[in-house]
């Protein structure tokens, strides 16, 4: 350990089935795959125990999508599947990795998890989880919660659990005892060199998401901005004294990590899921260039305009990268230092658009659309600016408050948020869905949602004509027809990784499903442990 605590790394010893008593554990998959849930699979892997990979149905319930009870019961596999798959692999513990959109349907699953499997534990861990602790660990379905990290907790609540569950804290935990007494664990500090990590275990994300065509991983952790909607200024202060947060793991390890997945998937395509991918140049350039000898397949990363340069897009280009996805979030200056805390400035927004156009990356910009206190003014600050400076993608977010940010002081002064509404947020409860606006919205930010997801496909006379008034005009059923029109235009155009990569998640899973419905022996024979 180091003085402040924080740990060096995982010190996993490799124990031989014989010797211990090999754990059931079930990882249950809710939504896209979870790279936390992938990392700790590889380490209870190491460690001898059995794993299996659940996947739960979210198409049409609440969470991401839209809520539509039928079409949710068509693609349900509950009963024809799940908890069979369950009951034939009597997990003794099970776990989820819970964002504040899927935490309702994570109680859901775990509530099935116990009815199913009455004995088995149930272990929440996750950004909801951390941030709010207090509603989590109150519901009876979670035995365990684990809050920041999850790499040594998870291992130190394996062992807790083979040695009868003494009433002793473990880092980073919080857990029930059967006296119905909270046992409340020491938060330790990050861990520092995550090349004592694993390498992600894929295996236990269901076959139908197909690594071949789009593989997923991750080199750093931590973000050294506090931007005020993010999760980052809230989870870097966890630990209870100073720990580094910012951590990169070796160019040796990411590379080795790819090699061996390439050899495995034959993956044609990589998405590095970084908070800001480019933020060491001097890693940068030692990975770059590894990856072009090693790997050279295209791939898609995050960047921050701050710290984008003409050597960086060289760098990039060179190497593959065929898209950057960046923050923009909100247009006007003033209002993006005070509210959003990000200093950079329109010129550096338009500088690095300029700079990506001329290398031949295709730019993702992120724009949060009914921030609070946002106006009418401010959106048509932003339309003028992207009619001048128009990224490939504009990537309208409708804004959403998650739990712990501090935005949601913002979102008290401006009366759209109120302690009863901050309670609701904290239990998971979210008015709208990722498509259908947020609260605080107006009229007018329907109408520039539209706009700037739009824009980029519009030929270069006619977006200057898309003003508010001409939108306002535009029947709705129309708005539909151009607005899949522009998705799909833009994804052919820049050959958009996302698109393409979702359109066969979606075909995939359907196939999934009807297989669960009607051929579901095999899957169900899967989970069960010879
Ligand atoms: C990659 C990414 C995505 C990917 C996929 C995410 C996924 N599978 O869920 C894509 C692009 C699809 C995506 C989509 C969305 N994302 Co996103 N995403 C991220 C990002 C950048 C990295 C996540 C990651 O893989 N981290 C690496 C892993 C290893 O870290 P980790 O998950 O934190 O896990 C560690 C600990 O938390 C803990 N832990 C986690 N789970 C568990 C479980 C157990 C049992 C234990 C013991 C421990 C444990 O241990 C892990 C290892 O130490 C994060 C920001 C970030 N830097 O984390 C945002 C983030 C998770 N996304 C966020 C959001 C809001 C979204 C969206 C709703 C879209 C949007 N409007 O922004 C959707 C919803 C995602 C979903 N699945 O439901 C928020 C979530 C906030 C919240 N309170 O829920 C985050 C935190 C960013 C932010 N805005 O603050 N996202
Ligand atoms: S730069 Fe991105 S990842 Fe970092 S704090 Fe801001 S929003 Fe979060």
């Amino acid at each position: 350990m180091r003085p402040n605590d924080a740990p060096e790394g995982l010190q996993i010893k490799r124990i031989s089935l014989k010797e211990s008593s090999a754990m059931k554990i079930a990882f249950f998959n809710i939504g896209q795959p979870h790279l936390a849930l992938e990392i700790l699979s590889a380490i209870a892997k190491q460690e001898g125990h059995i794993v299996r990979g659940l996947h739960a149905p979210t198409l049409f319930k609440e969470g991401l999508t839209r809520e539509f009870k039928r079409l949710a019961e068509f693609f349900n596999y509950d009963k024809s599947l799940l908890s069979k798959q369950l009951e034939v692999f009597q997990p003794d513990l099970v776990a989820f990795s819970v964002v504040t959109y899927y935490y309702k349907l994570s109680l859901y699953y775990a509530e099935m998890c116990k009815k199913i499997c009455p004995r088995t534990k149930i272990v929440f861990g996750g950004i909801h989880v951390s941030c709010c602790p207090d509603v989590v660990i109150a519901h009876p379905a979670v035995d365990y919660i684990v809050i920041g990290e999850g790499e040594i907790a998870f291992l130190e609540i394996i062992k807790h659990i083979e040695r009868g569950q003494p009433p002793e804290p473990i880092v980073n935990t919080w857990y029930k005892t059967g006296g119905g007494s909270l046992i409340k664990g020491k938060q330790i500090g990050f861990i520092q060199n995550l090349d004592s990590l694993p390498h992600y275990d894929k295996e236990i994300i269901p076959d139908f998401y197909l690594w071949k065509h789009y593989y997923l991983t991750i080199t750093s952790r931590g973000c050294p901005y506090n931007c005020s909607y993010c999760f980052n200024h809230y989870f870097k202060n966890l630990p209870e004294e100073s720990s580094p947060y910012v951590r990169r793991r070796s160019v040796k390890h990411v590379i080795e990590e790819l090699v061996l997945a390439k050899k495995k998937y034959n993956f044609r395509l990589i998405e590095f899921w970084d908070d800001i991918f480019i933020l060491d140049k001097v890693w940068l350039r030692e990975f770059l260039d590894a990856y072009k000898k090693e790997i050279a397949v295209p791939f898609k990363c995050y960047i921050h305009v701050n710290l984008f340069d003409e050597e960086t897009a060289v760098l990039l280009k060179e190497a593959g990268c065929r898209w950057v996805d960046f923050g923009i979030q909100h247009i006007n200056e003033a209002y993006r230092k005070k509210y959003l805390r990000r200093p950079e400035t329109n010129a550096q927004i338009a500088n690095t658009l300029k700079i990506l156009k001329k290398h031949g990356i295709v730019s993702f910009a992120d724009y949060i659309v009914a921030l609070p206190g946002d106006t009418l003014a401010h959106n048509e600050e932003a339309r003028l600016f992207f009619v001048e400076n128009t990224p490939d993608i504009i990537e309208p977010y409708w804004m959403s408050y998650h739990p712990k940010t501090d935005i949601i002081q913002k979102g008290l002064e401006e009366k759209i948020l109120d302690e009863d509404m901050i309670n609701l947020i904290d239990q998971g409860y979210n008015p709208n869905s990722y498509f259908a606006g947020a609260l605080g919205a107006q009229d007018f930010h329907q109408e520039y949602y539209f706009i700037f997801k739009v824009l980029p496909a519009l030929p270069r006379f006619l977006r200057k004509r898309l003003t508010y008034d001409v939108s306002k005009r535009i029947p709705y059923g129309i708005k539909i027809l151009i607005y899949i029109y522009s998705i799909y235009f833009l994804a052919i155009k820049h050959k958009s990784p996302r698109v393409k990569a979702f359109t066969l998640y979606i075909t995939r899973y359907l196939f999934y499903v009807l297989k669960s419905k009607y051929f579901p022996k095999k899957l169900i024979d899967d989970c069960r442990v010879p």
